[in-house]
């Protein structure tokens, strides 16, 4: 009797456990956020840059548009730095070259991907540090359905925000920082 307590007992601390593990699990693809204006969908947007110095980086997201004519995104705006729509075009050499664009188009009940190698939000000029745990909002401008914010995810392209200091005196003294 009293080992059945024991057992009824861990289970229930055992599903306490689990429903907490669980739950953040659960809020994620939910809140892996997804934009909405006027039949626009904006979804995964994300920013990669390299290092949290960085001065330049590159957004990605999934317009998708349920509407039967063309939406136009024609500008883009951020607090952290100077945003331009971006394609990168790969020439016959094999040289990828980016190409600066006026405006791009999500075709009437399709989308549009914005991802590496291809078209992308351009940002240069970076005026911030970045930390993973921040969400970097910017402001999307469509020709007839206005304006839509949008926060961008961090992603980290490489760790190389762990600068190796190494540091060599001439001679006979060697300093090392690590
Ligand atoms: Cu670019």
């Amino acid at each position: 009797m009293e080992g059945c307590e024991i057992i009824y007992f861990s289970l229930k601390r055992y599903i306490f456990w689990f429903f907490l593990a669980a739950f953040p699990v659960c809020l994620i693809p939910a809140n892996a956020a997804e934009f909405e204006l006027k039949g626009i969908t904006v979804s995964n947007p994300h920013l990669v840059v390299f290092g949290k110095n960085a001065k330049s980086g590159a957004g990605y997201l999934v317009i998708s548009n349920k509407n039967s004519d063309p939406v136009i995104l024609k500008k883009v705006t951020a607090d952290f730095g100077n945003a331009m729509l971006h394609k990168t075009d790969v020439d016959k050499k094999g040289v990828a070259k980016m190409k600066h664009l006026k405006s791009i188009a999500v075709p009437g009940n399709g989308l549009l991907k914005l991802e590496p190698g291809r078209t992308h939000i351009m940002f240069v000029n970076i005026s911030i540090e970045f930390d993973e745990s921040s969400k970097y909002p910017v402001t999307l401008f469509f020709e007839e359905q206005g304006s839509l914010d949008v926060d961008l995810k961090l992603k980290s392209a490489k760790k190389s925000q762990k600068v190796h200091k190494h540091k060599h005196g001439h001679g006979h003294s060697h300093k090392h920082d690590h």
